[in-house]
């Protein structure tokens, strides 16, 4: 196993940390588990993930889960001025806390279960309109 290794894929936030990965220029192995068919909830996953959930991240002695402090992390321990931008200031790292905390909080979570729980996604068509209108509306600013 390579010293970063991912488990989880075939979702938006397992692509996440693959994403962040791929453009910091890292070598990492994938143990490439899907949600919703029971291997999260295997016993050898569960010891070492008892959230249940994916995705995780182990590198070296770093054991993460949750797919916005795995990118930070990875963010802030391998960037360089080539790669993703890591703003040094207090107010840029705020900044920064600002965009993430919103995506997470108000776009990616909220909608997807209220979506759910509204089952709008049995409308494929109509759901990718509402989040397109809703994305427009909240375009971000670069961070300073
Ligand atoms: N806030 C978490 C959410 C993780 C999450 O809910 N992952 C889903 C798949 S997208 C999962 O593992 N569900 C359990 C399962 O499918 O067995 C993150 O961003 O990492």
């Amino acid at each position: 196993m390579s010293d970063l290794h991912f488990w989880g894929v075939s979702t938006s936030r397992t692509l996440r940390p693959i994403w962040t990965a791929e453009e910091l220029g890292l070598t990492y192995g994938l143990t490439p588990i899907g949600p919703r068919n029971g291997a999260t909830q295997e016993r050898d996953y569960l010891s070492r993930n008892p959230k249940g959930k994916i995705p995780y991240m182990v590198d070296r002695d770093v054991a993460l889960s949750e797919s916005v402090a795995i990118c930070r992390y990875l963010v802030q321990r391998y960037s360089n001025d080539d790669a993703i931008a890591n703003p040094q200031s207090i107010v840029g790292r705020a900044k920064c806390d600002e965009w993430c905390f919103f995506i997470l909080g108000e776009l990616d979570e909220t909608s997807l279960y209220i979506i759910r729980r509204h089952e709008v996604l049995k409308r494929p068509r109509r759901w990718l309109l509402r989040v397109n209108v809703a994305l427009a509306n909240f375009a971000p600013r670069p961070i300073s």
